[in-house]
């Protein structure tokens, strides 16, 4: 009964609302004003079956069905959509972070829009957030979301999910906090979340813990990001037309300098090591990263160990002699991130050092 409860619920909300055409009458203006930037993902996904919470079709649903399942973003913000892309986040490419980025900054500058959510792949969307944070000129709330389920599944979390980010992106105190991520009732900063567990709701972590929570429309704040973000930034999405080509190789027993050269050969700028433990280089891959330096690609040396510390620099290998860099608490995949943001600005380690401790 409740199954078929739930599906009906979802789909007469679906339908009801597409008849409708638009919103209610009682949407008046004088609510903020949210645009939704649908890219694809789990959350515009469908499954087979209301028991598929795991087996399904990514960036299936466009954005004006997600807006018409969710009646409910009426009484939180006047919202519209725009499909921007409809992919699965782990084919993102450098350029549609640079679109994706290009579109929020324009509608950032617009004065009738208060906030914006982006609809998102959960596999790659902490790099997203990420990019985000550290290239967009506003305080206005941006606000990253996806789900772990499908919207067709029981118990689905997308709807949540998106109702939340919509509440925070109309909260005027979620302005000036940087690029936030709502899952699960969590507000992250874009900065610190990763996914973490890759098949439950509760999927998102921050190693050093989220900015607060969001629960029936409202935020709760108990922290404020530490590291600098969009207005405070010297990157500008509006003067950044290509990222630099940043690859990341695992560090593992028995590894071997094959991939590293590979990456430098294929043209990467950099090579992001995630290394054991405090970014450890194996002794059969130092050589290999020694010449891959001598011949200017950086070496940034992060850490497979995620989860709440840093790689610290000169302590596991002498930084400072090699000439590398330290990724500090960045994960691998936001280390390359920052690393391919960096190197449209500079070319000098130390000053890419200073980056990694800054951002
Ligand atoms: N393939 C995943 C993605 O698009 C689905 C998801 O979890 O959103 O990131």
């Amino acid at each position: 009964m409740t199954r078929l409860l739930t599906r009906s619920f979802v789909l007469s909300s679906v339908l009801a609302a597409s008849l409708a055409g638009a919103f209610p009458a009682a949407y008046a203006d004088g609510k903020p004003h949210v645009v939704i930037l649908a890219t694809g993902g789990t959350i515009a996904g469908a499954g087979a079956s209301v028991a598929n919470s795991a087996t399904y079709q990514a960036a299936k649903v466009p954005v004006d069905k997600l807006i018409a399942g969710v009646p409910e973003l009426a009484n939180v913000a006047e919202v519209r959509g725009e499909q921007v892309f409809q992919i699965a986040s782990e084919s993102f490419t450098n350029d549609n972070l640079l679109t994706l980025g290009k579109r929020v900054a324009a509608l950032a500058r617009q004065p009738d829009v208060d906030g914006i959510v982006i609809t998102h792949g959960t596999d790659t969307l902490e790099e997203t957030a990420y990019f985000l944070n550290l290239v967009l000129k506003t305080d206005k709330p941006v606000v990253v979301v996806g789900s772990m389920r499908p919207g067709t599944a029981m118990s689905a979390d997308g709807m949540l999910n998106l109702y939340n980010a919509v509440a925070v992106a109309a909260a005027k105190d979620a302005a000036g906090k940087g690029v936030l991520v709502t899952m699960n009732d969590e507000i992250h900063t874009g900065r610190d979340v990763s996914k973490s567990v890759n098949i439950k709701t509760e999927a998102f972590k921050s190693p050093w813990g989220p900015l607060g929570m969001i629960v029936e429309g409202k935020t709760y704040w108990f922290r404020a990001p530490a590291k600098r973000h969009t207005t405070g930034t010297e990157f500008d999405i509006d003067k950044l037309d290509k990222l630099a080509p940043v690859d990341i190789a695992y560090g593992y027993g028995n590894a071997t300098p094959t991939a590293y050269r590979a990456f430098a050969e294929g043209g990467a700028r950099a090579v992001i090591h995630a290394g054991t433990g405090n970014g450890s280089v194996s002794s059969a891959v130092v050589p290999a990263l020694q010449e891959l330096r001598s011949k200017g690609v950086q070496i940034i040396r992060s850490s497979r160990v995620v989860g709440g510390g840093f790689v610290l620099r000169n302590a596991e290998q002498p930084d400072d002699k090699y000439d590398w860099v330290v990724a500090h608490d960045l994960n691998p995949q936001k280390a390359r991130i920052l690393a391919s943001v960096a190197l449209t600005k500079t070319q000098d380690s130390k000053e890419l050092q200073r980056m990694f401790m800054e951002y």
